[in-house]
């Protein structure tokens, strides 16, 4: 009986231990040890060789790059939720199914936009460097020193109600805050009456009355720039911003300037508009404590990126079986 040649399956990035052992006891595993990120012709040559390629946010796979992918590539089976980082058009014409990584990094994802959205308002970043820059030196309790604002009973307006959103909106209401959303589609009735949650038509009426702004909307050609210049400028001057999704959806250079002018009290970005290059305006506002900057540790718990690699091994043995993909990401759907 002929033994099933094993797919050859191109990892980018390198992977959790047990991923990747698996991953090697699957198929023809090839692994990126020392992790460096991949320039466009390492991209290119994976493309050319590979079964199965398995990118992350780090790898951008175009349209022009997949034209030059091999005969071999029938799969790319993407380490993450977001898909902004494939042309799954492109992919799809030809012939190569694309798929992700959903559900499984929400709840991590959800904790770390509430941090974010406590620890600018209450100046949290801006207390413990205060100590840390001190060695330890510090003036002492004052009744009127380091104050921030409350979040109880404050308005929290979501925009993007997916997965993560409605995930963000079950802990702001344990926090007292009041949900509103604006999504393409209202959800059901019963998660409106869980949430107690308002639904915004207008995106313009909800960012001018909220007090503090979440952004949970995927990235798409449709929300480059959802919040631009205009609409930053209608939120409040004691408003906060909160971005855990993709930085491409704020105009971050209007974000920046609404914050440093004093128009907008500040923000809380995990994910920035240039990738991991960061404007130096951002960091100075970070140091004056009016904006909290992470480098996109949304979904880093060892627990949530294990069981994305799952889910990546998932995909590609159904593929190799033959069978229906579990998170396949159809082109008409991006
Ligand atoms: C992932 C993310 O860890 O999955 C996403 O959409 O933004 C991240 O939190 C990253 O995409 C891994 O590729």
């Amino acid at each position: 009986m002929s033994v099933k040649k094993k797919p050859l399956v191109v990892l980018a990035r390198k992977l959790p231990d047990s991923v990747e052992t698996r991953m090697r006891e699957l198929f023809d595993a090839r692994l990126n040890v020392d992790d460096h990120r991949m320039s466009q012709a390492e991209i290119i040559d994976a493309l050319q060789e590979a079964d199965v390629f398995v990118p992350t946010i780090s790898e951008i796979v175009d349209a022009a790059m997949i034209e030059k992918a091999g005969p071999n590539l029938k799969l790319i089976a993407n380490f993450g939720n977001g898909i902004d980082n494939v042309d799954v058009v492109a992919a799809a014409k030809r012939g190569i199914m694309v798929t992700n990584t959903p559900n499984v990094l929400t709840e991590d994802t959800a904790d770390m936009t509430l941090a974010l959205l406590l620890s600018v308002p209450r100046r949290l970043v801006e207390g413990a460097n205060l100590l840390q820059e001190g060695d330890g030196y510090w003036p002492g309790w004052g009744p009127t020193w380091m104050l921030g604002r409350r979040i109880w009973g404050k308005r929290l307006g979501i925009l993007g109600m997916g997965r993560i959103g409605t995930a963000v909106a079950r802990r702001a209401k344990a926090f007292g805050l009041s949900i509103h959303y604006h999504n393409r589609n209202r959800v059901s009735p019963k998660v409106e009456e869980e949430l107690e949650a308002t639904y915004w038509d207008s995106l313009d009426q909800m960012l001018a009355r909220m007090d503090i702004i979440s952004v949970n909307c995927p990235s798409t050609p449709a929300t480059f720039h959802l919040l631009s210049a205009r609409r930053i400028a209608l939120m409040q001057p004691h408003a906060y911003l909160v971005n855990t999704a993709r930085g491409q959806i704020i105009d971050e250079n209007a974000l920046t300037e609404q914050i440093e002018n004093g128009k907008l009290a500040g923000a809380g970005l995990d994910v920035f508009e240039q990738d991991n290059a960061i404007d130096a305006r951002l960091l100075n506002l970070a140091k004056q404590g009016k904006v909290v900057l992470l480098p996109h540790m949304g979904s880093a718990t060892l627990e949530g990126r294990i069981d994305m690699g799952d889910k990546v091994i998932i995909n590609i043995r159904a593929f190799v079986d033959g069978h229906r993909l579990p998170d396949r990401v159809l082109p008409n759907k991006v």
